[in-house]
């Protein structure tokens, strides 16, 4: 193998696209040489990193450049990406406001151009939200399409890796190069990958919306996101579909009991030992909260994920796709006292994850793309969820949305072109 590989360099020919493309990596993520933080100030220590993460070794293998880690939300625990002990990731569109998280890192860098491509890590729609604030493509592929070896915290039902990409055609190289080929084919179906096309080649997607929690987000991201769908209809054909998805709220504390209750069951052989003052102020109250649900809780948590499986494959029945915006609100305000003590914020905080739990409770697949911007220019998207394996029309689908709005956006403040030539 060493010496085809030789051959290979002497040849000049690429491992793969992704041949010296540089990839940076959420540090929730195994990848050699860096300890896994985890965004903790003790995890890379009690936790040694001792081989790259499936998904990383994938895409070594490929030819990419690892770039680096990047800075996250403690554990994940959190919404906006602020870090007392690393520092808080800035939004290139705006460096007074917030990146989001808990993935912060990943959609600053891809953001501001630094890497095309990043990794992140999605429980709660921890990929999703930042690319929307960052005005990146966020994906989080259906539940068990990735393999979860080597990516914290351990084990979760609802979280797993995801992209962060630029454009939709990046994510969808990156996605290739990460799927999870090594269990026997019977455990999920085949991969299909798009051709992706300037004309679609699609054609009448059905697109199921919820008025009432579609509207339940700021004037500019309804207005801007109702306008996106109008494009979708008058450039594509592309009807939207009036819905109702039942016991919203109910999903939202089933999927919160059962995050938490994951996070502090994998997490327990280490929190028993550590001091509270390693941990930071805002993870402190959610670790308390986490660790008070019963395992009744997580038991009833586990019905309404059933239940709302069911609410939700009705829906598939008649349409392709659940669209909506990505957040409820852009990227908010980061104020200096938090850069050292961080922040408990539940109104931005529960307006940003709104729309992200259905890809996470019940492990669909999901993608946000921008289509907008608000009044001081901070990116908008609009996210679809789509049926269990639906990646390939999910792509096609964002694909089409990109292409009919993205020549009206405007660049972020921070941004590095790193092909320009000076
Ligand atoms: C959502 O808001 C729009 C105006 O932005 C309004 O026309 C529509 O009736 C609202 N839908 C619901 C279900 O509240
Ligand atoms: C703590 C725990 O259960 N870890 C397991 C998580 O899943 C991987 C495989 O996906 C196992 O190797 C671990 O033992």
């Amino acid at each position: 193998r060493a010496a085809l590989h030789w051959l290979t360099y002497i040849q000049w020919t690429p491992l793969s696209v992704m041949d010296g493309v540089l990839v940076a990596v959420k540090d929730e993520i195994d990848c050699l040489p860096y300890p896994t933080t985890g965004g903790t100030r003790w995890l890379g220590k009690a936790r040694p990193c001792e081989a790259d993460a499936a998904c990383v070794a994938q895409l070594r293998a490929c030819g990419a450049v690892l770039a680096g880690k990047t800075n996250m939300h403690e554990l994940g625990a959190g919404t906006s990406g602020i870090n007392p002990h690393h520092g808080s990731a800035r939004n290139p569109y705006n460096v007074g406001k917030v990146a989001g998280g808990s993935s912060s890192g990943s959609a600053a860098v891809v953001c501001a151009g630094l890497c095309p491509v990043a990794l992140g890590v999605d429980g709660g729609g921890s990929v999703r939200m930042p690319a929307a604030l960052c005005g990146v493509v966020g994906f989080k592929p259906t539940a068990g399409r990735l393999s979860n070896a080597g990516v914290l915290p351990l084990n979760w039902t609802v979280g797993m890796a995801g992209i962060l990409a630029g454009t939709v055609e990046d994510a969808v190289v990156a996605y290739s190069a990460i799927v999870d080929q090594s269990q026997p084919s019977y455990l999920r179906p085949e991969l299909n990958l798009p051709m992706l096309t300037s004309t679609p080649s699609i054609s009448n997607v059905r697109l199921a919306k919820y008025g009432k929690w579609f509207n339940d987000s700021s004037e500019d991201i309804r207005t801007c996101c109702d306008k996106a769908l109008q494009t979708l209809r008058a450039q594509y054909g592309w009807e939207t579909l009036d819905v109702t998805v039942p016991e919203i709220e109910e999903m939202r504390l089933a999927h919160y009991v059962t995050i938490g209750s994951e996070c502090t069951a994998s997490l327990a052989k280490y929190l028993d030992k550590l001091k509270r003052s390693e941990i930071g102020w805002d993870v402190r109250v959610a670790l308390g909260v986490y660790g008070s649900f019963s395992s009744r809780a997580y038991l009833n948590s586990q019905r309404l994920r059933n239940r709302q499986m069911f609410f939700h494959k009705e829906i598939f029945k008649t349409a392709d796709v659940i669209v909506s915006p990505m957040t409820g609100v852009t990227a908010y305000t980061l104020q200096d006292d938090a850069l050292s003590s961080g922040e408990l914020d539940y109104i931005n905080g529960a307006a940003l994850i709104r729309y992200s739990i259905a890809g996470n409770f019940l492990g669909l697949p999901a993608i946000t793309v921008m289509v907008g911007q608000d009044k001081g220019g901070l990116p908008i998207g609009l996210q679809f969820i789509g049926r269990p394996w639906s990646e390939a029309t999910l792509l096609h689908i964002a694909f089409a949305m990109q292409e009919a709005c993205s020549k009206n956006h405007r660049k972020p403040v921070v941004f590095y072109d790193l092909l320009k030539k000076d």
